[in-house]
């Protein structure tokens, strides 16, 4: 038994001396140590062997298997070692290769347009509020005088998280949130993301921008409210912008209107963007009800207020000609570039 361990032991170091691949040394394992291998065989013959020479011969045939397995392994490390050095020994670099352009990162044209109507606003003296993105039905619908069965609650299709509680469908949550905190004058714009459960088209989106300006004190006139939309507009779209504002209904402002800008795309002949009316509405906008007056804590017999909400998504639209506000989310990085120096 002793000559055949020790002829197994010599034959295998052997052929692992031969061995010049990882492929090779792994054939060497498997031919010495695998199932039908002699060192398997080993410790078949070994119940043969008398009991009272039994236990010191397992001793050497699990001596041989170590041996023979860390050998292996010692070989497998210097051949894969030689192996990486060798393949970096002939990697080499090529100084002539044109380097890999890398692009410049820019402001999303959405971000871009929120911030000027946001510099504009407060140059003109509002302060900036924040607002909750998940809302109670309270703030965003019943204080604003859409009790629960109203009918207009249908022109914003509303995502529920619970029973109670939405997304917001626009950023005139923040009317009475902020009436109740701050004694007027109140002159706050809330920028801010809506979402509501609508088709997807050229002009709508489920998720979309808004921002919200509310501006409340003793005698706030309509005729304010619309000399400074005249001056904000003209400001973001230069002094020839030409608007048009409609009587519109609002369950949260008395009297209430949109405001349409004439497109920019096709100059007001009619286009896929403003469905061939030549306009495109880009904000709501009212007196402040003095029944929300009254739920933010405040006498509409002493104050009164107008606020707005605009959509930037569409603002932007006009701005920098763009058919479709589907595009901005698209993430389509040759439209997203064109912006890079605007
Ligand atoms: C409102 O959201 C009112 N809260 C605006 C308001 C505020 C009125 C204060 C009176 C006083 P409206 O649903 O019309 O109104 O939306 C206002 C603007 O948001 C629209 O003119 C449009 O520019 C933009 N908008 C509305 N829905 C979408 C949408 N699905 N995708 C993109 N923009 C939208």
């Amino acid at each position: 038994m002793q000559q055949h361990i020790d002829a197994i032991r010599e034959s295998c170091l052997q052929e692992l001396e031969k061995a010049s691949t990882a492929a090779a040394v792994e054939a060497v394992r498997v031919s010495f140590l695998g199932r039908k291998g002699p060192v398997q065989v080993l410790m078949k013959d070994l119940r043969d062997v008398p009991a009272e020479q039994r236990p010191q011969v397992g001793k050497e045939i699990n001596a041989l298997r170590d041996l023979l397995e860390s050998r292996c392994d010692e070989v497998l490390e210097r051949l894969r070692s030689a192996e990486a050095q060798h393949q970096i020994a002939g990697e080499s670099i090529d100084v002539s290769l044109p380097g890999r352009r890398r692009y410049r990162g820019c402001q999303h044209i959405v971000t871009k347009m929120m911030d000027d109507i946001i510099d504009v606003l407060v140059a003109m003296g509002f302060s900036i509020q924040d607002g909750p993105e998940i809302e109670t039905d309270y703030y965003n619908f019943e204080a604003l005088n859409f009790p629960k069965d109203h009918p207009a609650r249908d022109m914003q299709d509303t995502f529920y998280v619970a029973p109670d509680v939405l997304l917001r469908t626009h950023t005139s949550n923040v009317q009475v949130r902020v009436m109740e905190t701050t004694k007027p004058p109140i002159r706050i714009i809330a920028p801010g993301r809506c979402y509501r459960n609508e088709a997807v088209s050229a002009r709508h989106h489920v998720f979309f921008h808004q921002v919200e300006a509310i501006y409340i004190d003793k005698n706030v006139s309509f005729s304010q409210l619309l000399s400074t939309l005249d001056e904000f507009l003209q400001h973001i779209f230069g002094r020839d912008v030409v608007t048009r504002y409609r009587p519109s209904y609002f369950p949260f402002v008395e009297p209430g209107m949109e405001v349409d800008i004439r497109c920019s795309l096709c100059h007001g002949k009619g286009c896929t963007m403003c469905k061939g009316s030549g306009w495109l509405e880009v904000l709501g906008a009212g007196m402040v009800h003095p029944d929300v007056l009254r739920n933010g804590g405040i006498d509409p017999e002493v104050y009164s207020g107008f606020a707005w909400g605009l959509g930037v998504e569409r603002f932007a639209n006009l701005k920098y000609y763009i058919n479709d506000l589907r595009l901005y989310w698209d993430n389509d990085i040759r439209f997203l570039k064109q912006f890079q120096s605007v």
